[in-house]
């Protein structure tokens, strides 16, 4: 059981206190859609099946069912078994029928809301993300471990590859090594573009599409270990070199990373940040096409979010982020650079 799991528990219950919420309420339904938030308060991850109530004052509980039980029981709250998933939910729909709780609404789905007709739900998820922006020594050393083993990757598959082997046998090559090193697989799916396909900063990788001796290869991938993504963008050439404004450009990103590394410091907004690195962007005269980068974690994109358009948000000590500036010439090439990033001390610091 951990302490900081706790704590982050009470930091939560004070922020429902404050604002008049009476319990927070976090399902679990399918397997395809759980909640981090789950796992992180709890520290069990893979409850396919469970409700989680946190009140604003009192114990939390965690409802799993009886196949989960055991698993569970190293929780950092309170575990209840079940038998039947629908119980839960009425009693807990009795239990909080007319009061104020709280749910994230980007994991609660209509079909959840329809369980708890008569509960008041309002959605907490802005508190949530911001609560799980500042890592703790525990999660800071999962992301470590994960953008290691994402780098050996990287470096074993561009020793590997060679002309003829196709989009989707990089990836495999990629997370076989992931899988081999003990990760969780990988934290969402990877991107591997050739030749003129770097130009599309979500390219599917295709079976056939062979690399060719010459081409651009980028590989946006990254690892998961023990519930925390790495994410990590590389570009190089198959058995060559770059073409003179291929290297231009790829100067022009690390610079650009390198400068918004620079600038990032406690009480800088989210938003200045994806300002700085449009602005550069567009100095070298370039169209800038994404932003500047995000908050990695139990989620891929998580907070802070690099958005011109997010003003009210602001940087803090103990925030893990990518920064990925990419430049992309339609129908020619596009190179990203993308690294993982730790605040700490008021210090950015590559990952
Ligand atoms: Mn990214």
């Amino acid at each position: 059981m951990s302490d900081w799991r706790r704590k982050k528990i009470k930091e939560l219950q004070k922020f429902l206190e404050k604002s008049g919420i009476d319990s927070a309420l976090f399902v679990n339904r399918h397997a395809y859609l759980l909640d981090p938030n789950v796992f992180y308060f709890t520290g069990v991850d893979f409850l396919t099946s469970c409700f989680l109530v946190v009140p604003k004052d009192g114990d939390s509980k965690l409802y799993v069912p009886l196949l989960d039980y055991e698993r569970a029981e190293s929780s950092a709250v309170e575990v209840v078994a079940f038998e039947k998933f629908k119980h839960v939910a009425l009693m807990l729909k009795r239990e909080l029928r007319g009061k104020k709780v709280g749910v994230n609404g980007s994991y609660f789905t209509l079909g959840h809301k329809r369980l708890f007709r008569g509960v008041k739900l309002t959605d907490i998820s802005d508190f949530l993300y911001s609560l799980r922006s500042v890592k703790v020594e525990e999660e800071i050393r999962r992301i470590r471990k994960a953008v290691k083993i994402t780098k050996k990757g990287l470096k074993e598959v561009f020793e590997w590859v060679k002309p003829g082997v196709s989009e989707t046998q990089i990836k495999a090559r990629l997370e076989y090594v992931f899988s081999n090193e003990g990760t969780g697989g990988t934290a969402f799916p990877t991107i591997v573009a050739s030749g003129k396909k770097t130009s599309q900063p979500h390219s599917i990788p295709s079976p056939n599409k062979k690399v060719k001796k010459g081409d651009l290869l980028l590989i946006d991938c990254g690892a998961k270990y023990k519930g925390y993504s790495a994410d990590i963008t590389r570009v190089d050439v198959v058995e060559g070199c770059f073409t003179k404004e291929q290297e231009e450009v790829m100067e022009i990103v690390k610079t650009i990373q390198k400068e918004a590394q620079k600038f990032i410091k406690p009480g800088v907004k989210s938003c200045e940040v994806d300002e700085l690195v449009r602005g550069l962007i567009m100095e070298y005269g370039y169209e800038p096409f994404h932003s500047a980068g995000h908050g990695i974690g139990l989620e891929i994109h998580e907070s802070p979010s690099f958005k011109v358009d997010n003003k009210g948000e602001v940087v803090k000590n103990g925030m893990v982020f990518t920064l990925e500036p990419g430049i992309y010439l339609p129908g020619e090439f596009g190179i990203r650079i993308e690294d993982d990033f730790l605040l700490l001390n008021g210090k950015v610091k590559r990952i």
